[in-house]
This record gives structure tokens, sequence and C-alpha cells, in this order.
């Protein structure tokens, strides 16, 4: 009924749009989910900086079909066309005021569900606590927790909207930390399998980082242009880092722990710089930043494993060395398309430390010495790909083809060859994707990125599966010994 809202020109959209008050729709409709101020709540900030995965047309099919497994409903029955467009459209125009989320706000969004001493001393379950996965189903968000010695599920439990990067563990393994793009971090006890606190640290966050010593977690956004520094213990928030350099701010693009640094590591993304945050001290971090220029605006990075060296991709393509001993670039590379840096990993090949890259433009797995810095081998995939991964004892790296027709296919590496052995295809036809080992590297865990996806175990080293568990749209897993004991085939 409503496909020619689709169809419908632009000016004749936008004269529907304008001659309907989108306001007042907004408030009567929408604000009690994305917030009065249109900076959300349980759905997420409907301003243009928090829309770039749509636009009005794409928005216009969600007012009025709703979103499928979110609680976000449909509206095509109670408001018409042109009320559904002039929403559409406004949401996509600037709020007028700058945007703030700060200490009270965060306050406001702050709850501890539990106290330590209401959390059992052991766990509830006879797994082995170190050898869990937490599995993100982005499809109905939620996690499982799973037991990897048996690959049975102990616990489903909810999380926020689009749960994005990976969740980080504190040091001993026994919480995990879980951001969502809508700023909501979660602090989720795998000994009970309940939640401890929960709070919204920004408006549109990137990623967490936790502390080597577990004290603290640091949040970094989007928007607003800050980093958040909150207490781990129940996600208390105790000091709100601007991220301005001489007047102008910047989205973060990543935040990590660099551990032997006793530092956090955050990259920005409009002002090229990299910040070193210590922790350890009497104080929150956030005192004695070191504000390290680089020659591009980075968009991601990883560690070389003794996390002195810092490889970096910038949007425009290129990718830069930093050492951050002595602050400087130190080397440049000539990687093609985009690295996804996030997802390398590295291994020894004939002696020598290498990071392995798959790349989000390119069907190439890129593999560097990071003694020389040179690209020793580039090794054609079937299409570009998002992840990678490996363990110590085992003699593969696994990275997905996410793009393109052979989006179903998993390709198996030989670390000590470089040669593809082996391509996997878990579900013919449906993206297969993200791959976790178990915490003694014998079964490889492999997404079926669909609603009606599953999680597949093969045995790692005869390639055969083994096992096939039913999950909506199971993107990232993560080991909690692999995590916590920082496994140079995952991502840290
Ligand atoms: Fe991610 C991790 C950036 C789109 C799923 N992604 C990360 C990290 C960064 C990043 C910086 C590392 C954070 C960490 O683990 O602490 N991702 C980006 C982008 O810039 C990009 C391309 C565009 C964007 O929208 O932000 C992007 N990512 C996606 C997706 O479209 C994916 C496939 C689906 C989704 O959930 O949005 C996606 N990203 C993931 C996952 C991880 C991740 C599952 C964790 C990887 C891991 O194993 O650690």
């Amino acid at each position: 009924m409503r496909r020619w809202l689709l169809v419908l020109p632009l000016s004749l959209c936008w004269t529907l749009a304008v001659a309907t008050d989108a306001p007042r729709l907004f408030q009567q409709h929408c604000a009690a989910c994305h917030g009065k101020d249109r900076l959300g709540g349980t759905g997420p900030a409907l301003v243009p900086e928090n829309l770039s995965r749509l636009d009005p047309a794409k928005a216009a099919r969600v007012i009025d079909k709703g979103r499928a497994a979110t609680q976000m409903p449909a509206f095509g029955d109670r408001l018409h066309a042109g009320e559904i467009l002039a929403l559409a459209h406004w949401i996509f125009t600037p709020p007028g005021r700058s945007l703030a989320w700060g200490t009270d706000a965060m306050g406001a969004s702050h709850k501890v569900f539990r106290t330590p001493a209401q959390l059992p001393s052991a766990p509830v379950f006879k797994a082995d606590p170190l050898n869990l996965f937490v599995v993100v189903e982005s499809g109905d968000h939620h996690v499982t927790v799973l037991d990897g010695d048996r690959f049975e599920p102990l616990a489903r439990l909810p999380t926020h909207r689009a749960v994005h990067g990976g969740p980080k563990f504190s040091p001993d393994g026994r919480f995990v930390y879980i951001a969502s793009r809508d700023g909501w971090i979660q602090k989720l006890d795998l000994w009970s399998l309940q939640y401890v606190a929960e709070i919204r640290a920004g408006i549109n966050t990137r990623n967490l980082a936790v502390s080597g010593d577990g004290r603290w977690v640091l949040v970094g956004n989007y928007l607003p242009h800050t980093l958040v520094v909150l207490d781990a213990l129940d996600l208390r928030p105790v000091r709100v880092i601007p991220v301005r350099t001489g007047g102008k701010g910047s989205r973060v693009s990543a935040v990590y722990t660099a551990y032997p640094r006793h530092a956090f590591i955050a990259a920005l993304k409009d002002i090229p710089e990299v910040w070193e945050i210590p922790y350890g001290g009497a104080q929150p971090p956030g005192g004695g930043i070191r504000r390290i220029h680089s020659d591009v605006f980075l968009d991601d990075f990883l560690f070389d494993p003794g996390y002195r060296h810092l490889l970096a991709a910038s949007q425009d393509g290129r990718t830069e060395v930093i050492d951050l001993d002595s602050g400087k670039g130190i080397a440049r590379l000539q990687l093609p398309g985009m690295p996804h840096l996030a997802s390398g990993i590295t291994w020894d090949y004939r002696g020598r430390p290498v990071i392995a890259t798959p790349n989000l433009k390119q069907g190439v797995v890129s593999v560097i010495d990071t003694t020389t810095w040179q690209v020793i081998k580039r090794i054609p995939t079937l299409g570009p790909g998002f992840f990678m991964r490996s363990h110590e004892d085992t003699p593969y790296a696994w990275t997905d083809v996410f793009f393109g027709p052979d989006r179903d296919a998993i390709h198996v590496i030989d670390k000590a060859t470089l040669k593809i052995v082996k391509t996997l295809r878990p579900a013919p036809g449906r993206t297969a994707a993200h791959v976790e080992f178990t915490r003694d590297g014998r079964y490889a865990l492999v997404s079926v990125w669909a609603m009606d996806g599953a999680l597949v175990v093969y045995d790692a080293r005869t390639l055969k599966e083994v096992k096939r568990l039913p999950m909506v749209k199971p993107s990232g897993k993560y080991n909690v010994y692999n995590k916590i004991t920082r496994s140079r085939g995952t991502s840290h």
C-alpha cells in the first residue's frame, strides 16, 4: 500500500514533510523511546550524527514497518504516509544545539543490579569458567554464554541494541563488559550469569577497553567527542575526558589497552593524533595524556606483539607504523583497499613475528613482517573479508569472505606456508564469518550470520564439523581464556 512512499519525487516528499508538524509527532510517538531531546533512550539517538547507516527513505521504511527483532514497532497503522515522511526527514535535521552527554545524563542512566556482596563466591555451573564463550547474537540483541567444552548454552541474556566491537574481560575473566553503538555499557558476571550494572556512557559509542589492573573501563565515543572513565566495579562514571586539540573536537576511532605500557591507547578520527593515557596512579586515568602526532587521521589500528608499535590505517588508504616509545612514524606500508587492522592477528613465520590482516575492500590477506615492516605475502581470497583468527596451538589461520558472491566461504590458511589449504562453506549461500577458538585451540567456532543462523563448531585439526547450534544472527564470539591471556590469534 505504501510502496509509493519510496518512489515519490524528492520535491514532493519534502513538501509533504514540511506540511506536517514533525516535532509534535515526534513527541507524541517517538520521544518515549528515543528521548524528548532525540538523544536516545531505549532506542537510538535520532540526530543526523547518529544516522550514518540510514537515509530518509530507509528511515521512512523503518517507521512504516518497524524493525524485526527489536522494540521498534510499525507505525504504518497509526501514521499516514505524509506524517511518516515528515518524521523521516526531520530526524535528519540538526537538533540546533551542541550534543552533550555529561555526568548528569550518565548518572541518570546508571543502574547497579548487584553489589559485590550479592555475588556468589563460586560459579553457579560446573563448566570451566575460563573456557566459556560469550557469543553476541546481533539478530535479537542477546548474548549467549556457552560452555566451551560441551558446546552447550549456559544462559542467554538480553543486551542493549546493536552491540558492536569485542566485549572486554576483567583480568581474571570473571566479568565481561559489553558496549552497544547507542552508548550503553553493561557489566555481566559470568559466575552468576547475571548483570551487575549498566550505564549509558555516550550517545554513539565506538568501543571500550579495560585497564590491565582491572580498575577502569575507558569508553571511546563518536558522540559526543569524549572518552569516559568508568569505575570497573560498578560502572560509576568517574571522569569525562573531552577529546579536543586546539579547539577542534574529534570522534574516537578506537581505544585499546597497551598492557605492558600500563596505558590506554586511543586513536582519533578527526585529529591526526594518538593519545596514550596512563593508568595505575592514585587518580583515575585522564591526567598526563601523551599526544602523539600522526601524519594521518587514524581509523583502525592494532599493536605488534610487544605493544611497542602501532600499525594504523587511515580512511584515505594509508597505513603507518608508529613507534610508541619515540612517538614517531617509522614506516609506511603499501596495503591495497582498506585493511581491517582491528581484526589482524600475529604469529611467528620462519622465526619472525608477522601480522596478518584481512581487507574490507579487496580479496586479499596481507602478511607483514614486523621486524622490517615489509609486506611479505599477499594471499588472494575469494572476496573482501572482515575477521581473522588463529590460536597458538593450531597450524591454521581462519579468515572469512564477508562480501560478494562467496560470502559463505571461510578460508583456512596454513601459517607455515601462507597458502590456503581448505575453503569451508558452513551454510552454502549464507554469510559465514568470525571465528574463535576454544582455550586449547582444538575447536574453531564459526557464525552463520543470519536470523535463522547457527554457530558451527569445527575440529580445528580435521576441519570437520562436530556440532551446530541454532542462533539468531550470531556475530562475534569471545573465549575467556584466549582473551585474558591475550592469545596472539585473537583480537585484543
Ligand atoms: Fe566493527 C570490532 C570498526 C562495521 C562487527 N569494529 C570493531 C572494532 C572497530 C570496528 C574499531 C574494534 C573494537 C573492539 O573490539 O574493541 N566496524 C568498524 C567500522 O569502522 C565499520 C567498518 C563501520 C561502522 O559502522 O562502524 C564497522 N563491524 C561493522 C559491521 O558492519 C559489523 C560486521 C556488524 C555490526 O555489528 O555492526 C561489525 N566489529 C564487528 C565485530 C567486532 C568489531 C563483531 C568485534 C571483532 C572481534 O572479534 O574482536
